[in-house]
């Protein structure tokens, strides 16, 4: 079969939900065009202690790396993103979370209707199923409010069974002396505090619950859903209209096995490619800024200076999975405690698979990190001095289309918005590599990520060539405004308050990294700098927001100019959110399904 009422380009997290909530109308038919394989029934896919083994595995790993980036000394950064049938959804870290109401409510208020805490709350619900136990949740001591969560949807979510050893009872007491509120439900619009946050994992197999599993593999024998994997797209296909009129795409072209494939869409085209890949596929079908497609000789479909800018990720120190990335904070901890760091002997490695196997429990239930807080500036830096240099900076920021500076100006008001969190900081029990600090067999540490969550610099991802196999040109533009470098100093140095609280001081030992050695604020930025990696959230490079703004979708997610082409994904999110993104998008998918479904 060669013609579907629906094509969509990207299995991934949302193109998934999208295709199999549209294959519930038995009158429909629906294709999914996918790069990867299908890969979700292997190890180290479905147990969620094994979730960074397949990064840089080109078979599940697209392994993008940025353009050089001057902000942190010329360096490429390494971004992730899934390949294979359900995407990313299938080598992201299974955190799940949501961002506040306000950052929700101000995909609204920058222009796109309908889309509020209020409304897309009704698509976490449809989307999961979390059912926590009365054992958890008094381990944990967190009180999830039923009516912010879902329990008959597909995907399964559930609190870390693994706890780390308790770590996390020290480390939010620390925060707790210092001011930090404890947040019993961080899924209800109030995101500031200390939370363990969840993990989407399925409570019956202890394995990874993703789009494949899901959304796609309940429906996969439905005769109206066909996904062609190994198949990758390399521009829409539109038919001829009168000059003026919004164009209407009429099928996909793919290139499998070599050869070029056509496959027709009676009724849409759905992008669904992520944040990187769905502006690359807009630009190479002639949608994009006209300058950009006439340097490459594409002719131009509909002149939309939008796609490919407002690249928006959240700046990290992140933990390393290759050596040219690294971390913010490192210490030894007491030998009494326990960390993953004893997975570094192959023995122990064997237990705990061991346990897993049989049990369903230790260290490979769960996935590294349960013990984090999220918070607003105010709590580690000083709202005064870092918002008049964010002005300044904002203010310099010419040239930018007029959604950039609207979308900056909001983030220039979170800085001292209490409800806004500015800062992600998560201890984890294990090594965090960075150059020249290695581990020492037989002991253990103690680490700190410190995520920034709304960056001030924005990026863009643009074609490099015509050639739909080349990458995309991703440039992150990080640290270009260096008020993010100044927030970033201040994290750190909260991160070594955290370590110096009563709570944590039988717990934590000598400093591994930044190091002693690193002191001032000079010293500090230069180790941020070489040190810096992104965390894997990009966002807005088709974003919704009006066309006179920069926007590359309007609130239905049609692409303007066009009649039946739409974005669902990552890339349509305008702003930046202080969460990690699945959630929000698997939100976004359900309601874009509706939105399709009711023929808007
Ligand atoms: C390593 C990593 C860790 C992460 N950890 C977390 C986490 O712990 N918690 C969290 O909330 N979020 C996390 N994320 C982010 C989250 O997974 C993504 O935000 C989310 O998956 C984005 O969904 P998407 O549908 O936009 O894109 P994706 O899920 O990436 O799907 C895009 C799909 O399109 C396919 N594709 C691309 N181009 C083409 C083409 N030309 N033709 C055919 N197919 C194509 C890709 O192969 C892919 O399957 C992580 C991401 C990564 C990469
Ligand atoms: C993914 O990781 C698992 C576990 O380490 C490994 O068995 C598998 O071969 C990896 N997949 C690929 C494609 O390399
Ligand atoms: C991290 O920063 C330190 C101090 O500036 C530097 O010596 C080290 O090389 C950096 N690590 C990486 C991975 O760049
Ligand atoms: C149009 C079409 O092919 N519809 C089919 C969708 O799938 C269901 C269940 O397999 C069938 O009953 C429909 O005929």
């Amino acid at each position: 079969m060669t013609s579907f009422d629906y094509v969509v380009v990207g299995g991934g997290l949302a193109g998934l939900v999208v295709a199999a909530r549209l294959a519930e109308d038995a009158s429909k038919t629906v294709a999914v065009i996918e790069a990867g394989g299908h890969v979700s029934d292997q190890a180290g896919v479905q147990i969620p202690g094994l979730c960074q083994q397949n990064l840089t595995k080109p078979d599940l790993d697209w392994g993008f790396l940025s353009t050089p980036q001057g902000g942190v000394g010329d360096r490429p950064i390494y971004l992730p993103r899934g390949k294979g049938v359900g995407g990313s959804s299938i080598l992201n870290f299974m955190s799940s979370g949501r961002a506040s109401s306000t950052e929700y409510d101000a995909i609204e208020s920058l222009g796109a209707k309908g889309w509020n805490w209020k409304e897309l709350q009704k698509y976490f619900v449809k989307s999961e199923s979390f059912s926590p136990s009365k054992q958890d949740l008094d381990k944990y001591s967190v009180r999830p409010d039923a009516e912010y969560h879902g329990t008959e949807g597909p995907i399964k979510r559930i609190y870390p069974p693994w706890d780390g050893g308790n770590m996390y009872g020290k480390y939010y007491s620390a925060l707790h002396s210092l001011g930090v509120p404890s947040n019993p439900d961080n899924c209800n619009g109030n995101t500031v505090g200390t939370c363990v946050v969840t993990n989407t994992i399925d409570p019956k197999t202890l394995t990874r619950s993703s789009s494949a599993t899901a959304y796609y593999e309940p429906n996969k024998d439905k005769a109206n859903l066909t996904v062609i994997t190994d198949a990758i797209a390399s521009r829409v296909l539109f038919g001829d209209s009168p000059s003026g009129k919004d164009v209407r795409a009429e099928g996909v072209e793919y290139i499998k096995d070599k050869i070029t494939h056509k496959v027709t869409a009676t009724r849409e085209v759905i992008l669904a490619a992520g944040s990187f890949q769905t502006p690359q596929l807009l630009e190479l079908s002639g949608i994009g800024d006209e300058a950009i497609l006439k340097r490459h000789g594409i002719p131009v479909t509909v002149n939309l200076p939008g796609v490919g800018a407002n690249l928006l990720i959240g700046s990290s120190a992140d933990r390393s999975f290759q050596d040219h990335i690294s971390t913010m904070y490192t210490a030894e901890m007491d030998q009494q405690y326990e960390s993953m760091d004893r997975l570094g002997d192959p023995a122990e490695a064997g237990k705990e698979m061991e346990l897993y196997q049989t049990k369903k429990e230790g260290i490979f239930a769960s996935t590294p990190s349960i013990a984090y807080a999220f918070l607003p500036l105010r709590y580690f830096s000083d709202v005064d001095i870092i918002s008049r240099k964010a002005s300044a900076q904002i203010q310099a920021n010419e040239g930018a289309l007029p959604g950039t500076t609207k979308i900056l100006q909001k983030q220039q008001e979170w800085l001292s918005s209490d409800k806004v969190p500015q800062l992600e900081i998560v201890q984890v029990s294990a090594f965090f590599p960075a150059k020249g600090a290695v581990p020492q067999p037989g002991k253990k540490y103690f680490s700190i990520f410190l995520g920034l969550l709304h960056p001030l610099s924005i990026g863009s991802v643009h074609i490099s060539s015509t050639d739909p196999l080349a990458p995309p040109a991703i440039d992150l533009n990080v640290l270009s405004k260096d008020v993010d470098l100044d927030i970033m100093v201040d994290a750190v140095k909260y991160a070594r308050k955290v370590v110096s609280t009563d709570a944590l001081k039988d717990v934590v030992r000598a400093e591994v990294s930044p190091g002693a050695a690193v002191k001032t604020d000079e010293e500090i930025k230069a180790f941020i700098r070489d040190n810096l990696s992104t965390v894997f959230h990009p966002v807005g490079t088709a974003a919704m927001l009006s066309r006179a703004d920069g926007g590359v979708v309007d609130e239905t997610l049609k692409v303007y100019g066009t009649q039946n082409l739409r974005v669902v994904d990552a890339s349509v999110i305008p702003i930046q959110l202080a969460a990690h993104t699945q959630a929000t998008v698997y939100a976004v998918a359900e309601k874009a399904a509706d939105i399709i479904k009711s023929g808007a």
